[in-house]
């Protein structure tokens, strides 16, 4: 049977069978109760990794940014964050159901924000206002197409936050691509961030799981709110042992992610009709625009099925393709062989 290829997302990865393998062995316990081995150990490490306190597995990205917002807010709190960001657009209207929240959404480009777009947007201290509260960023960028946030900036942004009493959250999702693509350590990225969340079922390939981390008092008010929430897990060492094995076996192979990117994107460049800039591809993500096609992105994604490849439209004007540890570099000639039959 011939492999589709998706490039829709990062998430669609299967497990290993040496993944699998070690699934199958973990050491598990109750975790409602503190006591998976394995869960304290995902914890541990990764709280190591970001050089926090603590660290806290949660189901999914969503729900870690989620209770990030929660824990560090009051409802009636702003919440600054970029127009294009994750918690803003993808995650159900999830801040002002569960957190009272609203947003303050700020235009970047390639949804990077700086420390004076932020400025201009808080709040004074006047009763007529919300009170701004917490600053959102995202690194690497989503919707900017993969894009890596500079260290200056988030530099900058935490230290205007900290003269003006405000908290910064890290959408972490894809922390690891910006890791890898710099050679900055994820944490160093985390010390200009006084939450972060990270995801092992992106480009790390585990099945599930994502973490928040911050200091103590921090976690233990999310451990609280993930109990609220319905994320308290039971024997989910399974599934934590998945993360461990990725952490231990999958980051510095995002670099032929995105490698595979970048060939993507320099393989479209050469198809007149399309528009993108190479040199905006630095990660696993490439966004373009086929407006000159005079197609749809929808009807471009449904004339790559008939090659067996899976994109995902973005609006009527844009594609997204995500590389991953499913896409093999032959794969990507592949792909770039149809686009050339679809678009070319
Ligand atoms: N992003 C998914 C979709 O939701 C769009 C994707 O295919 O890229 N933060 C960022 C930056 C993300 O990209 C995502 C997932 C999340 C958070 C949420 O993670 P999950 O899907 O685990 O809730």
């Amino acid at each position: 049977m011939k492999k589709w290829i998706d490039l829709r997302s990062d998430t669609v990865t299967r497990p290993t069978p040496a993944m699998r393998k070690t699934m199958s062995k973990a050491e598990v316990g109750d975790d409602v109760f503190g006591e998976d081995p394995t869960v304290s150990a995902l914890q541990e490490r990764v709280a190591k990794m970001l050089g926090k306190e603590a660290a806290l597995f949660v189901p999914s990205g969503t729900m870690a940014n989620q209770l990030a917002i929660k824990s560090h807010t009051q409802p009636g709190d702003e919440v600054i964050i970029e127009a294009t960001s994750h918690p803003y657009n993808f995650e159900g209207g999830a801040g002002a159901a569960l957190s009272g929240i609203q947003f303050n959404c700020i235009k970047a480009t390639r949804g990077i924000l700086d420390a004076q777009q932020i400025e201009e947007a808080i709040r004074p201290d006047d009763h007529h206002f919300p009170v701004t509260r917490l600053i959102c960023i995202e690194n690497t960028h989503n919707r900017g197409g993969g894009a890596i946030y500079p260290i200056d900036k988030m530099a900058d942004i935490y230290r205007l936050t900290k003269s003006k009493g405000l908290l910064v959250h890290l959408d972490g999702a894809r922390l690891w691509n910006a890791s890898v693509a710099t050679g900055i350590r994820p944490h160093e990225y985390a010390q200009w961030a006084d939450s972060v969340s990270v995801c092992l079922s992106k480009g790390l390939g585990a099945p599930i799981g994502s973490l928040v981390a911050g200091s103590r008092i921090f976690i233990d008010r999310v451990h609280r709110f993930r109990k609220m929430f319905g994320g308290g897990m039971r024997q989910v060492g399974i599934i934590a042992s998945a993360g461990l094995y990725a952490l231990d076996h999958h980051i510095e192979r995002l670099k032929e992610d995105h490698q595979n990117a970048k060939r993507l994107a320099v393989g479209l460049k050469e198809l007149k009709r399309v528009s993108l800039d190479p040199k905006h591809v630095e990660t696993n993500i490439v966004i373009f625009d086929v407006t000159e096609t005079r197609k749809t992105g929808l009807q471009i994604a449904e004339a790559m099925k008939h090659h067996e490849i899976l994109i995902h439209a973005f609006g009527k004007t844009q594609i997204r393709l995500v590389t991953h540890l499913d896409v093999s570099k032959e794969d990507v000639e592949t792909a770039l062989k149809a686009f050339k039959k679809v678009l070319g």
